[in-house]
């Protein structure tokens, strides 16, 4: 049987700066990559040179049927040190949109993914005095090239940004980094949602753009009588995020796996043969989980699916989790959610955070001649794509 998205929905696949462009050497997570070396952490490097082979990878998502591409600007480039805005680097993000619309994809811009200036840090982080502040003047400077998108995340994941920077102060405390179990960090959450709800509204009026952050759902669920640890762990993981988007133009839905929480919080997920590279249980259901929790929690938001996909070597296994994640995706909008579009992580196999190894693109790339070369699964999400229609 084959069943329709709604009319006008977007079908696109999202990258991030960091992940793909190379050489982001102003920023915390480049500095990180060569603190931690010698644990294992990988280096991003060129990356994927896609800070000058983005046309290419556009002219890749368009020709195989896709309609939107989300990416990031890159603080860091923008803002080399505290105050100074670089106009040929706005004028390079510029570009970026502009390539997009051209190509007839619709640009869904990222203003802060993961990464920061390495100043931004020294001063204090998340928690610095002025954060607010800078990350709002930053903002500023990234809608005078906003003109015309219709879609703006201001951050990315701020609960992993909340358990990332709660580890590294944990560790600045003397502390021990906690491999399992981590848990957002609530007071850097709380600045994060202050800066969010500064940002917010200056990106609508400067731009007229649907302006939302895009959270990292778990898709949480309750084992037999841990209801009570299951409210605490899914509003400190989850829902202190997803709250904020009510008064947002959209939310992002941002989801791989889902897991189980006990009496004693989230359940470790053991090795299995049929984890993801990233070790995450196989799980195409938990895009239906993560959005019908969502809507629970943001009432009428639109939501907007920014990221879903599956870290594999297997692109036949990437086809089988993603179709049967739409038609997850396809019940909820059939019980009355508004969704819409879908934005396949990743467009690229990237730099995933320290490591090389967890390929989650549609498209591969020779680290050493930067040649792409698209999967099956490129063209078959492009085909959905023309169709609306799995
Ligand atoms: O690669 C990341 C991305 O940067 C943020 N969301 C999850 C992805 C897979 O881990």
């Amino acid at each position: 049987m084959t069943r329709y998205f709604p009319a006008r929905f977007l079908w696109g696949a999202a990258t991030a700066a960091h992940q793909v462009e190379g050489n982001n050497l102003n920023n915390d997570w480049w500095q990180l990559e060569h603190v931690a070396a010698d644990y294992g952490v990988e280096f991003s490097g060129d990356a994927l040179d896609s800070y000058h082979r983005y046309p290419e990878d556009m002219q890749l998502a368009a020709d195989a049927g896709l309609t939107a591409y989300r990416f990031s600007l890159e603080w860091s480039r923008i803002e080399p040190s505290p105050g100074k805005f670089s106009l040929a680097e706005l004028a390079h993000y510029r570009r970026m949109i502009d390539t997009a619309t051209g190509l007839g994809l619709t640009p869904v811009v990222t203003l802060h993914h993961f990464t920061h200036p390495i100043w931004f840090g020294e001063l204090g982080g998340w928690l610095g005095q002025d954060a607010v502040r800078l990350f709002r003047r930053y903002v500023e400077h990234a809608c005078t090239i906003l003109a015309g998108v219709e879609w703006v995340c201001t951050i990315n994941e701020p609960n992993i940004v909340a358990v990332n920077h709660g580890q590294q102060r944990r560790v600045a405390q003397g502390l021990e980094y906690q491999f399992v179990g981590a848990l957002p960090d609530a007071e850097i959450g709380q600045a994060l949602i202050a800066a969010h709800r500064a940002a917010a509204p200056l990106i609508r009026a400067a731009t007229g753009a649907k302006v939302g952050w895009t959270v990292a759902n778990q898709a949480y669920v309750p084992s037999p009588g841990a209801e009570a640890k299951f409210d605490e762990i899914q509003h400190i993981w989850e829902d202190m995020y997803l709250e904020p988007a009510r008064d947002d133009d959209f939310i992002g839905v941002q989801s791989y796996t889902s897991q189980l929480v006990d009496e004693n919080g989230v359940v470790p997920h053991p090795e299995q043969a049929d984890n993801t590279l990233m070790g995450w249980a196989y799980r195409p259901d938990a895009l239906g989980i993560a959005v019908r929790h969502t809507h629970d929690v943001v009432g009428a938001t639109p939501i907007l699916i920014t990221e879903n996909g599956i870290a594999t070597t297997d692109d036949c296994q990437r086809i089988s989790y993603t179709a049967e994640a739409l038609g997850h995706l396809l019940d909820a909008i059939d019980d009355g959610i508004d969704v819409r579009g879908y934005l396949h992580w990743s467009l690229l196999d990237n730099f995933e955070w320290g490591r090389w190894d967890p390929t989650f693109g549609l498209i591969a790339v020779d680290r050493t001649t930067f040649e792409r070369r698209a999967k099956p699964s490129l063209a078959w999400l492009g085909q959905v794509a023309r169709a609306n229609a799995i």
